[in-house]
């Protein structure tokens, strides 16, 4: 029996990027409301929220695009246990003091798992057969199922995006390149409080040829050329 794999081409920096259709998976990290609506965990550490708005409509574009292609889909959410038990002191002592992690904010506790805050924002709700990665850390392979789950599904391409490009989204894509998977962060579907942040470390990742992986526009995936010899 012969498996055909669809190879696109992308533009991407610092060159190409090909991904094999049926081995890529998107993982969309922690599109959730504690960091991107006013009240949450975001806001709690001073930041501005306001300036992820735009990339909540980028992101959406792209996970509709790759449904469209049939991918599989892991949506990520950083959230605690009630007791707090995973949530280390090096963590929880992190912010304000007036509001920390597993205190009551305007959409219940503060980054704990089924609280309000901790769910994902409307447009960004996983479909039934997407994956939901609950994690504790920053990293999304740290104390989760995601990396079985990706070698079952046979996935060895990952296209990244979310929140924040330096803090959540870089630690998971660094964890995925020490782990072999050819990684691609989607420029305009991922921000920062920080704009200096980001730019950063979209730098560090194409530097060096590449030594994290690529990055590229949402509009050169739409834009992608098809090659299905790879
Ligand atoms: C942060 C995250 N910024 N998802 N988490 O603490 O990037």
């Amino acid at each position: 029996m012969s498996h055909t794999i669809h190879w696109l081409e992308i533009d991407a920096q610092p060159h190409t990027y090909k991904l094999p259709l049926e081995k890529t998976a998107l993982v969309m990290i922690d599109m959730q409301r504690d960091f991107i609506q006013p009240g949450g965990f975001g806001a709690a550490l001073g930041n501005d929220v306001g300036r992820l708005a735009d990339t909540v409509k980028v992101a959406r574009q792209l996970l509709d695009w790759c449904r469209a292609q049939g991918m599989l889909i892991a949506h990520t959410r950083e959230a605690h246990a009630a007791d707090l038990s995973d949530c280390p002191p090096a963590k929880l002592n992190r912010g304000s003091p007036a509001l920390k992690i597993g205190d009551a904010g305007p959409m219940g506790r503060i980054l704990v798992d089924g609280e309000a805050g901790s769910d994902f924002v409307p447009e960004l709700v996983p479909l039934p057969g997407e994956l939901e990665i609950v994690k504790p850390g920053k990293g999304a392979f740290y104390a989760t199922e995601l990396g079985s789950l990706l070698q079952q599904s046979g996935v060895t391409h990952l296209l990244f995006a979310g929140v924040t490009t330096e803090v959540c989204v870089q630690t998971t894509m660094r964890e995925a390149n020490d782990r072999g998977y050819e990684c691609l962060l989607v420029e305009d579907a991922t921000e920062s409080y920080f704009p200096e942040f980001k730019q950063a470390t979209l730098a560090m990742i194409r530097s060096q040829g590449g030594i994290v992986g690529w990055t590229a526009p949402l509009s050169a995936l739409q834009g992608a050329r098809e090659n299905v010899h790879g």
